[in-house]
């Protein structure tokens, strides 16, 4: 199955995976999902954000469904772990499941939600953000990629009609398990338990000023604001590591990009993230005065649009107590890695998470890496869990 995923969507320079929203890569990764969950006699379902699901449906079923999953989609030249191995594992953890001759009493879907990691149209996790209503279909349609394409036409060419906005399609769900690849160095055993998620977002900086020649103005007649930019990026980096938060410019654009021009203006995308919202919020107020005041200096515009911000996220009460109860050797660990699980907590889904080691602590680059063994034991653990949510 893993052999079979890893080769969608992979760009052969890089080794990276540019399996964005509505693109033909991530149309790939969809027909492979729908057949791996076909072959298993899962019947599949999809709602009109894009995410969908495949059902193993025991005959009765009493309760509630337990839903699994995670995500198909990448970051540009993202790893081959960060989603996949989510949906991979949920579909093994069933296989194990059947060969251990277990029949749940409850419903169990594996579900892959559309564009958690919002690489085209800049919102993280729109797909179930959409579902539960967090993210307006309004809003979302309009979204726009980098070539002025909105969400709802490239979802129109992708062949999807877009009937965006809250769904059903995880039947209200008595809890649900994302198995993830851990994105950090702090997972030292093979499987651990999220206690959280934290506060982050994307704000967007527009940076204007005024175009001209770069070898005839005087320096004391400029309003350049990539001076501006520049002198915010490293103001960025002292405060937050003053906040103990993290942050960084990962995106920027200039215009009208002549090498021998002053530019115009200047767009840059903030990520930040923190331990708690206060200190996050602090932080963000911080950054906007000291660009301001900069920008005042520069003679340059400044502005800051928050584009996708996303609350903490804390892992407690009965859920994780089963999980833990389950998997007594696992460590809990927090992340500042966002989730679909951080949106469906937010929604007041009874959520879980489990990590899966990761040796080089990278992600969101090629060079992310689970061992087979440690993948193998995450399914172990998936279905484990599912066991105890839906079999009992
Ligand atoms: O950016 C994130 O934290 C997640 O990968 N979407
Ligand atoms: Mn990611
Ligand atoms: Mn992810």
């Amino acid at each position: 199955m893993w052999a079979e995923l890893a080769r969608l969507g992979r760009n052969a320079g890089t080794g990276g995976y540019r399996r964005y929203a509505w693109t033909g890569a991530e149309q790939d990764c969809r027909d492979w999902f729908r057949s791996e969950a076909s072959a298993r006699g899962l019947d599949l379902d999809a709602d009109g954000n894009g995410n969908e699901i495949a059902w193993w449906r025991p005959e009765p079923a009493t309760g509630r469904p337990v839903v699994t999953g995670s995500h198909l989609d990448s970051v540009p030249d993202g790893g081959a772990f960060d989603g996949p191995l989510g949906v991979v594992s949920g579909l093994a953890a069933v296989d194990l499941l059947r060969e251990r001759g277990i029949t749940p009493l409850s419903p169990i879907g594996v579900a892959v939600f559309c564009d958690e990691e919002g690489a085209r149209f800049g919102v993280a996790c729109a797909g179930s953000r959409l579902l539960t209503g967090s993210l307006s279909a309004d809003h979302a349609a309009a979204l726009t990629d980098r070539d002025g394409m909105t969400l709802a036409d490239a979802m129109r060419r992708a062949g999807f009609a877009d009937e965006l906005g809250p769904s059903t399609l995880l039947r209200d769900p008595a809890a649900f398990v994302e198995l993830h690849v851990e994105q950090g160095r702090a997972l030292i055993e093979p499987i651990g338990i999220a206690t959280a998620i934290w506060p982050h977002g994307r704000w967007r900086l527009d940076i204007t000023g005024e175009g001209n020649h770069a070898g005839t103005t005087r320096l004391a007649d400029r309003r350049d604001p990539m001076l501006t930019y520049a002198e915010t990026v490293l103001a960025v980096r002292k405060k937050a590591g003053q906040a103990g938060a993290l942050a960084t410019f990962g995106r920027v654009e200039v215009a009208p990009g002549g090498s021998n021009a002053i530019p115009s203006e200047v767009r840059a995308w903030l990520d930040a993230r923190a331990p708690d919202e206060a200190t996050l919020e602090r932080l963000l107020a911080e950054i906007t005065a000291h660009a301001t005041a900069r920008a005042g200096r520069d003679g340059t515009d400044l502005s800051v649009t928050p584009e996708s911000v996303s609350p903490a996220v804390y892992f407690g009460g009965p859920l994780f107590d089963r999980v833990r109860a389950v998997l007594p050797a696992a460590p809990v660990l927090p992340t500042g890695a966002g989730h679909d699980a951080g949106v469906l907590a937010t929604a007041g889904i009874p959520t879980a998470m489990l990590f899966v080691r990761n040796p080089t602590g990278i992600s969101h680059a090629p060079a992310e890496f689970a061992e087979p063994a440690d993948c193998l034991a995450g399914v172990v653990a998936l279905a484990d869990v599912l066991q105890e949510l839906a079999c009992r």
